[in-house]
């Protein structure tokens, strides 16, 4: 299987994702324990994951791929986008600072209005999840308050409120909580430090549960390995489509984190 060029139809859905690289298994962990990972079948799971998207008629634009940067598969940390604006994150893990350029030639071919997160700020796209015109930033091991100060001051006057959400369980805040598309945010509730903070709060009963990508308003993609978070957003009238990851899984990686989705 091979990933399609970038689409020249502007009106077409599309995604950024990177191919994995070859140290992959060297990628960063921090709080779970390391286990072998089968580079193999990373690369099956990729393709799985990139046919997943489409199919559900997303066009994937794949990022020059960075073969000697282990978490480089992990896009979503480099870039963040909010309709036609883009702004490159700045990694909190110094081996994941060299993923950026890349990702910042990728939106520029796009057009997209390029903003850059500069140092001592730093974020990851990871920490960010937007639900409508609010926008979630995780203060983690990864987002200092520098990075949340700079994001604001480019989303406030856009019409964008900044809600920063403590996070001290898990890695990113979209490893913790993601949304469905009619914006009830979902998570399981033992990697959250306080779920108040969001308006509509649903529980899911798998950690791998808490991350779905929206592929339309009636649509989510998420991992095989929560089952009953699966049947319960097709109970809430969703259609489910899954997909294995668990290779990506065993560095801390969810489905959200292997593309960047432009809308
Ligand atoms: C890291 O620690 O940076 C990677 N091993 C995993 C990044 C996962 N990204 C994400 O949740 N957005």
């Amino acid at each position: 299987a091979s990933v399609s060029a970038p689409a020249s139809d502007a009106a077409g859905r599309r995604a950024l994702v990177r191919r994995p690289a070859r140290n992959l298994a060297e990628g960063q962990l921090t709080h779970i324990e390391r286990s072998p990972i089968d580079l193999a079948r990373a690369d099956e799971q990729w393709l799985g994951y990139v046919a997943a998207l489409a199919a559900a008629g997303w066009d994937t634009v794949e990022v020059e791929p960075a073969p000697d940067l282990p978490d480089s598969v992990f896009i979503e940390d480099a870039v963040i986008l909010f309709g036609d604006l883009a702004v490159v994150a700045k990694p909190g893990a110094l081996s994941r600072r060299g993923e950026t350029e890349a990702a910042e030639a990728a939106v520029r071919a796009l057009g997209l209005t390029v903003y850059r997160l500069e140092l001592p700020g730093t974020l990851d796209g990871g920490d960010v999840l937007k639900v409508g015109r609010t926008v979630y930033v995780g203060r983690s091991l990864r987002t200092n308050a520098e990075g949340i100060r700079q994001l604001r001051a480019i989303l406030e006057p856009r019409g964008y409120t900044v809600v920063a959400v403590p996070i001290t369980k898990v890695l990113h805040l979209k490893t913790a909580v993601t949304a469905l598309p009619d914006g009830t945010v979902i998570g399981y509730r033992p990697l959250i430090d306080d779920p108040s903070v969001f308006p509509r709060f649903l529980p899911v009963p798998e950690p791998e549960g808490t991350a779905v990508v929206v592929l339309d308003p009636g649509t989510v993609l998420m991992s095989s390995a929560a089952p009953r978070s699966a049947a319960l957003f097709a109970g809430l009238g969703y259609q489910v489509i899954t997909v294995d990851i668990s290779e990506f899984e065993k560095l801390e990686g969810c489905v959200t984190c292997l593309s960047v989705r432009v809308r």
